[in-house]
């Protein structure tokens, strides 16, 4: 199914003249409208007007998220913000925020973008969406619902949290796509099924579009189970623009990125140099006819890969894989990297156990310690201890075959943990020096 069937399904050399001549549109248009990149350009020695290729773009200097932080709030806008029509910023938790911004044109574009990811699902202007993604400067909540306008579809604009509700509405209304993150989607169906419902036989939801957290594979299969979906994965960051960079059709392998309008490539994070197909790289986003905000070669610190061949879905739009993680989520543990998701794969191996885990950095003397919280299901007996012990040996040597890391292993009981509506808060950080993992 395809929402735009002359853009999805172009021919690879058509879409690479739109990108090309976007590019070229681009550069001129981000040098002379925006004087950081005006600085960044000059200093480079690039003249913006010497484009020729798309491989030419490996020219361009870097934009990191501290660029919009050193221009915050309005700095790197090509506008005056009173021409801007909406704008949305990062939660800043981990520093100053970064804030974008979205014209009509923008927010047209953004819309196009989500309803393609609605059009993976099968779905058309008859279904029934409810967003329980967050409504707010995070993108996750308005980003949904403009798809969902532009789908022509009925859409309910939940919000995150108030479960018990979202339960109701989904029963009551016949919502057909959820749309939320992956950690509150599992958590939806858990309360469901407390209250005593099933909602794989019960509720009309056919289709879930997950996304702004990594999401293991076992994880996804009891969304799927639990819920009686299937699940959409959708990748977007809120510099770039919110969902809808990049979506998973429905033959789940791979997300195509809407390359009309972003230029994607994964590269190398030390060398800095494109990765060959398949390998795995930092995802680097230029936007190619955004008019607020748009960025130029935008390290995301995304981890991901291009998946080889044609989608026999029909749309040419190249797939990237579901991510790994972040690079900076990355953890050393005792010089082995790993990446929480990989860690969640393990685990959720074990039928005893929940997929709500937590992982808990400290400082040891003058080590870093790490323990890993594991929910147990709620039929586990913690009275019988050999169990206790035995289930703590076999998933403590499944990471230590699977990942070679060694972990101080916690089984906690059901609701220990605490149930995410948004992103799940997966690793905690009590070290004093905090910086000592982090990734490349
Ligand atoms: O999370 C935008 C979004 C909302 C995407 C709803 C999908 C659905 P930020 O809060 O800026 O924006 O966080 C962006 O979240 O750089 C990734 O590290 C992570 N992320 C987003 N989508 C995925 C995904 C939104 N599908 C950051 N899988 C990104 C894994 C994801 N990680």
């Amino acid at each position: 199914m395809y929402f735009q069937p002359e853009i999805e399904t172009m021919s690879h050399d058509a879409l690479e003249a739109l990108q090309l001549e976007r590019l070229k549109e681009m550069a001129v248009y981000c040098y002379e409208k925006i004087g950081f990149y005006h600085r960044s350009f000059d200093e480079a020695g690039i003249d913006p007007r010497s484009i020729e290729s798309l491989a030419d773009i490996e020219k361009f200097p870097f934009t990191v998220k501290q660029d919009l932080r050193d221009n915050y709030p309005f700095g790197m806008w090509a506008l005056d913000k009173r021409d801007a029509m909406r704008v949305h910023a990062s939660s800043g938790t981990t520093g100053q925020a970064t804030v974008v911004g979205y014209t009509r044109h923008d927010l047209d574009v953004w819309g196009e973008c989500f309803a393609r990811d609605i059009a993976y699902t099968g779905h058309d202007e008859h279904a029934i969406l409810q967003v329980c993604y967050g409504y707010g400067l995070f993108t996750g909540g308005l980003g949904a619902d403009g798809g969902g306008l532009a789908m022509n579809c009925l859409t309910v604009p939940m919000s995150s949290g108030n479960t018990k509700r979202q339960i109701q509405v989904m029963k009551d209304f016949e919502t057909d796509i959820l749309a939320c993150t992956p950690s509150y989607a599992l958590n939806i169906a858990d309360k469901a099924i407390e209250e005593g419902y099933d909602p794989a036989s019960e509720f009309a939801v056919s289709s879930a579009i997950l996304g702004a957290e990594p999401c293991s594979e076992n994880m996804r299969h009891e969304i799927e189970n639990k819920l009686g979906v299937k699940v959409h994965d959708i990748y977007g960051l809120s510099e770039v623009m919110g969902p809808g960079v990049a979506c998973e059709c429905a033959e789940q392998h791979g997300l195509h990125v809407a390359e009309d309008h972003f230029l994607i490539e994964i590269l190398d994070p030390d060398t800095h140099q494109p990765v060959p197909e398949g390998e795995w790289g930092e995802i680097v986003l230029t936007s190619l006819d955004r008019e607020a905000s748009p960025l130029i070669r935008y390290r995301t610190r995304d981890i991901s890969r291009f998946l080889p061949g044609a989608c026999p879905c029909g749309v040419t739009h190249r797939r990237i894989d579901r991510l790994q993680g972040r690079t900076d989520d990355m953890l050393i543990i005792r010089g082995v990297n790993v990446f929480p998701s990989q860690i969640e794969q393990v685990i959720t191996e074990f039928k005893e156990v929940t997929p709500h885990y937590q992982i808990i950095l400290s400082t040891k003397g003058s080590l870093d310690a790490v323990e890993l919280d594991i929910e147990t299901i709620p039929e586990f007996d913690f009275d019988e201890i050999r169990q206790v012990e035995d289930l703590k040996r076999r998933i403590g040597a499944e990471l230590k075959s699977n990942l070679q890391i060694k972990v101080d292993l916690k089984l906690v009981a059901p609701h220990d943990i605490v149930r995410s509506e948004g992103k799940a808060k997966r690793v905690i950080d009590n070290r004093e020096v905090k910086n000592a993992w982090e990734g490349k």
